[in-house]
Order: C-alpha cells, then sequence, then structure tokens
C-alpha cells in the first residue's frame, strides 16, 4: 500500500549537521568522565545518527558542583533581573535565528514531521522563552499586616540548584518549560535529557551561551535514567527536581528525593485523557478533533485524547468517519512535505504500542483499521482505530502512548463523566458540544488538570498545565511554573514607633 511504500523510501538527508555531542559542564563541552558514549538513533531506520557523551554519577557531580558555584558564588543570581531577562530575549532570538536547524535536528533525534517541529514545537519554545523572559523583574515579595508592632517582609528568593530530567517525546519544548522559570527566578540548573533525544537541547544550551549565560549556570548531561537520572534525583546538592516522564519512574525519583535530602520535586507523568464528543456536535468536525487529539506527535502525547467517549446516538457515524480519517493520515518521512505521522521513538516503544494492538483484539475490541507496522524498516506504525472499546479493557486504562484510537459508547452526560473520572491519571479532557452549559458542567465535574471545550492541545506559555492524581505533582507554565522555583523567606523586623 502506500504508506508502506513510503516509509520503505530511502531516508531524506536532515538538513542539519550534528554539532554538539559531549556534555555541557560549566560553560564548556567536555566528554564523560568514564569516556563512555552511547548512540543516538534515526526512528526511520535505527541507524545511529551519532555517538553522545554518556553522563552518569561522577559527571553529575561535576555538573552539580559547577552549578552550586554558579549559584552560591553568582553572578547569576546576583545580577539585576533586567539583566537577566536581556539574556533570556537574546537566547530568544537567537532560537528564531537558527529555528531551521532547531527543527531539524529535533525532527531527525525524534522521528517528528518537520512541518510540525518548525512551525509547531520550535516557535512554541521560543515564546516559552520569551514569556519568562518577562517574568524576570516582575518577581515580588510582600509586605503582610502581621499583628504586633512589627514590619514584616516576605522575599521570594530563587530556590538554588535545579535538576531538571525530561522525556523524549517533547525534547524541546520540555527544556523550555524547565529551563525558563528556572532561570528566571535565578536558579542554576542540571537538566538530564532523554536518551532517545539528546541533540536539540544540548544545541540550544550552546545558544544560550552565545547570548550571555554565565559559565555553570545551566549544565546539561545526557546520559541513562537509573544511573545520571537517578545521581541527580538523589544528590544532595541538588535543591529541587523536576521531571516529565512516566507514572512509574515519577514514582523512584519521588522516593530517591525522600531518601536523599528532600529536595522538593514536581512532577507531570502519564494519562489516560478522555475526549467527550456530545450528541449535538457537529460530527464531522468532532472526527477531525478526535483524530487530532490522539495521533498528534505520532500519539506519543502525555496528554493524548486517548479515551475517546462518543454518544451513542452518533457513534456509528462518528466510528465510520473515524475510520476513513485514520486510512487518510499521511504516514511516511518527517522530512517530507505533507507527512502528518512519522516513526515511533524507538524499538521499545514501537513493540509496547503493537503488543497494546494484540490486547485490544484479544480482549474483544472491533479492530476496525491499521493495526500493523508500516513498511519494514525502522518504527512506522498504522494509524489505528479499534470500537467497542469497554471500560476495563487494558487498551482502556493504561497509556499505549501510540497512534491507537479507542473509541467508547456512551447515553448520559452524568454517565461519562462518571467514566471519564474513573482512571488512577488525571491530566487532561476535551469535551465537544454546541451546549455551553453542558461543556461548563462537564469541565467542573472532570478531575484533571485541563479542559479544552471545543478544541484541543492549547498549548500557550501563559496557560498552567499539570496533572490530578497520579498524573502528577505540581504545574508548569504560567505563573504558576515560578512557584516550583522560588523559596519563601519572612523577615521580621521590630517597630520603635508602630504607628507610622
Ligand atoms: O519513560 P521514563 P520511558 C510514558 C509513556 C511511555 C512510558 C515509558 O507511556 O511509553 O512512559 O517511556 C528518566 N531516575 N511517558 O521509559 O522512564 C529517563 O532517562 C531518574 C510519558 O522513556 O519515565 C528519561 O530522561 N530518571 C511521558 C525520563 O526519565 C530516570 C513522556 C523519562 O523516562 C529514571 C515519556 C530513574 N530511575 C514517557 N529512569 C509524558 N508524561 O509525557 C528513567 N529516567
Amino acid at each position: 500500500t502506500a504508506p508502506a511504500a513510503a516509509a520503505d523510501e530511502e531516508p531524506i538527508k536532515p538538513p542539519v549537521e550534528v554539532k554538539y555531542t559531549q556534555l555541557l559542564i560549566n560553560g564548556n563541552f567536555v566528554d564523560a568522565a568514564s569516556g563512555k558514549t552511547f548512540p543516538t538513533a534515526d526512528p526511520r531506520t535505527g541507524e545511529v545518527i551519532a555517538r553522545v557523551a554518556e553522563g552518569d554519577a561522577e559527571d553529575i557531580d561535576r555538573a552539580v558542583a559547577a552549578a552550586r558555584k554558579a549559584f552560591d558564588e553568582g553572578p547569576w543570581p546576583r545580577m539585576t533581573a533586567y539583566e537577566r531577562c536581556r539574556v533570556l530575549l537574546r537566547f530568544a532570538d537567537l532560537m528564531e535565528q537558527h529555528s531551521d536547524e532547531i527543527a531539524a535536528l529535533e525532527s531527525w533525534d525524534g522521528g517528528k514531521p518537520l512541518e510540525q517541529t518548525a512551525h509547531g514545537e520550535v516557535p512554541m519554545a521560543t515564546r516559552c522563552m520569551r514569556y519568562y523572559a518577562g517574568w524576570a523583574d516582575k518577581i515580588h515579595g510582600l509586605v503582610v499586616p502581621a499583628d504586633g508592632p512589627h514590619h514584616v517582609q516576605v522575599l521570594h528568593e530563587p530556590i538554588g540548584v535545579a535538576g531538571q530530567i525530561v522525556p523524549w517525546n517533547f525534547p524541546l519544548l520540555m527544556f523550555a518549560w524547565k529551563v525558563g522559570p528556572a532561570l528566571a527566578c535565578g536558579n542554576a540548573v542540571v537538566l538530564k535529557t532523554a536518551e532517545q533525544t539528546p541533540l536539540s537541547a544540548l544545541y540550544v544550551a550552546s545558544l544560550l551561551h552565545e547570548a550571555g549565560l554565565p559559565e555553570g549556570v545551566l549544565n546539561v548531561v545526557p546520559g541513562f535514567g537509573p544511573t545520571a537520572g537517578a545521581a541527580l534525583s538523589s544528590h544532595m546538592g541538588v535543591d529541587k527536581l523536576a521531571f516529565t516522564g512516566s507514572t512509574g519512574t515519577g514514582k523512584v525519583i519521588l522516593e530517591l528525593s525522600a531518601r536523599s535530602n528532600l529536595k522538593p520535586v514536581t512532577l507531570e507523568l502519564g494519562g489516560k485523557s478522555p475526549f467527550i464528543v456530545m450528541d449535538d456536535a457537529d460530527v464531522d468536525q468532532a472526527v477531525e478533533l478526535a483524530h487530532r487529539a490522539l495521533f498528534f506527535n505520532q500519539g506519543q502525547c502525555c496528554c493524548a485524547g486517548s479515551r475517546t467517549f462518543v454518544h451513542e446516538r452518533v457513534y456509528d457515524e462518528f466510528v465510520e468517519k473515524s475510520k476513513a480519517r485514520a486510512e487518510r493520515r499521511v504516514v511516511g518521512d518527517p522530512f517530507k512535505k505533507g507527512v502528518e505521522q512519522g516513526p515511533q521513538i524507538d524499538g521499545q516503544q514501537f513493540k509496547k504500542i503493537l503488543g497494546y494492538v494484540k490486547s485490544g483484539v484479544d480482549g474483544g475490541a472491533t479492530l476496525v483499521t491499521g493495526g500493523d507496522r508500516v513498511g519494514s524498516r525502522g518504527f512506522y506504525i498504522q494509524p489505528t482505530v479499534f470500537a467497542d472499546v469497554q471500560d476495563e479493557m487494558k487498551i482502556a486504562q493504561e497509556e499505549i502512548f501510540g497512534p491507537i484510537q479507542s473509541i467508547l459508547k456512551f447515553r448520559d452526560v452524568g454517565e461519562v463523566v462518571r467514566r471519564a473520572n474513573a482512571t488512577h491519571y488525571g491530566l487532561a479532557a476535551g469535551v465537544f458540544t454546541s451546549n455551553l452549559d453542558t461543556a461548563n458542567t462537564v469541565a467542573r465535574a472532570l478531575r484533571v488538570g485541563s479542559v479544552w471545550i471545543n478544541c484541543y492541545d492549547v498549548f500557550d506559555a501563559a496557560i498552567p498545565f499539570g496533572g490530578y492524581k497520579m498524573s502528577g505533582i505540581g504545574r508548569e507554565k504560567g505563573a504558576y511554573s515560578l512557584r516550583n522555583y522560588l523559596q519563601t523567606k519572612a523577615v521580621v523586623t521590630p517597630l520603635k514607633d508602630p504607628a507610622w
């Protein structure tokens, strides 16, 4: 068939060179202490793009020492807030100037369609950096009216050295969500990239130094979770940890923090987000939006609308049209124009996803379309739709993180809210209806961190994002993320003449 042929074509040469493959510590690109490297692979073929320095506990020690020095001795936390703002703005300008290279690198390392990284992730990350640059000189404390003859100030100070661990599904955007607020508040950072996608963070970190970031303020350590990631999570010199990834790893990180120095931890974890289609909805529009809510980024989104609940009155029509839409989805080389879906990130995810397809079929769901790999090379998977999915099936319970849509049927609003909430996750939800009363009722009743009404995946830097329940702790983006990177200090002074 056409998509299979597309996936087996000779891969298009990415329009970018890999410049940075070493650890970034104290402003310099250096080898790992062990001298070890690991391959980062092209998801189109599984072939090695480059070998990257493999950070381990010793490198985390070096990076934390550099960050500690940069924080404890300055100049970054002691620069004026406006000066920090200007460094971050210059960085955003450089990201814009180099956006073609950044987008190409991100698409190459992660298998993401270039049109999407160029028009989505890269401008969104740039916007996020500008947003937090704007905050740098607007973070201020309070004077509180305590009882008694005292002048009481509350100071908001940077928290210190922030450890940040990011996943592979949006490497650049996660960099911006985490590094932006941390630096705006005056902290130093040690960032561990995901093993699958180290390249874009190393590249933009070099731009941040070109923009004037002092050495040691941002350190980037590519490496593996159980080694570099665990060392960062349990480090006594780290004052705060921010993580995006799986719920299982989130639990490990929280435990590592508890067993070391009780550093506060924010977690952005998995989801099983409902996308609810009411019977008054325009079915064609709902099909398109539900399709995008699930299939965007090869289905590798923490907030993917992975339980499509459809009212029984429009169910059959919805399934039929979703099948047709999935079959029209253009799968192929991420560097080819018009491609909507590239390969999955790696062989492990690829196998896991196909395992869920089997589980759906074995569990009695109706495989409406797809279900197999595309082509014979790399990690491409057919856009897949299951109908007649029941709540207790594994495909309706667990995060698949792939291009597999599960369509469930419901009868009334109360029932769908109850079923939508019947999960340990609580990240996001979509509601599609022409009745604003229904939309608002459902939005309030859902136990999730984001509700998109008649839209999905709207991710501006100013909008807080995070999960209820086992989807996470804390919020990123918006003013809410500043709280993650600030300490609060009460300063009390006696007043000689309280009347004044
Ligand atoms: O995630 P991990 P994986 C989900 C998705 C996916 C599954 C597994 O369902 O199929 O997780 O993906 C680092 N100490 N999400 O294995 O392990 C790791 O190196 C410290 C949802 O890739 O959570 C990487 O940098 N760090 C998610 C990061 O954690 C550790 C995005 C994420 O990897 C560690 C990605 C340890 N012991 C996957 N072990 C989302 N919320 O968007 C691993 N890491």
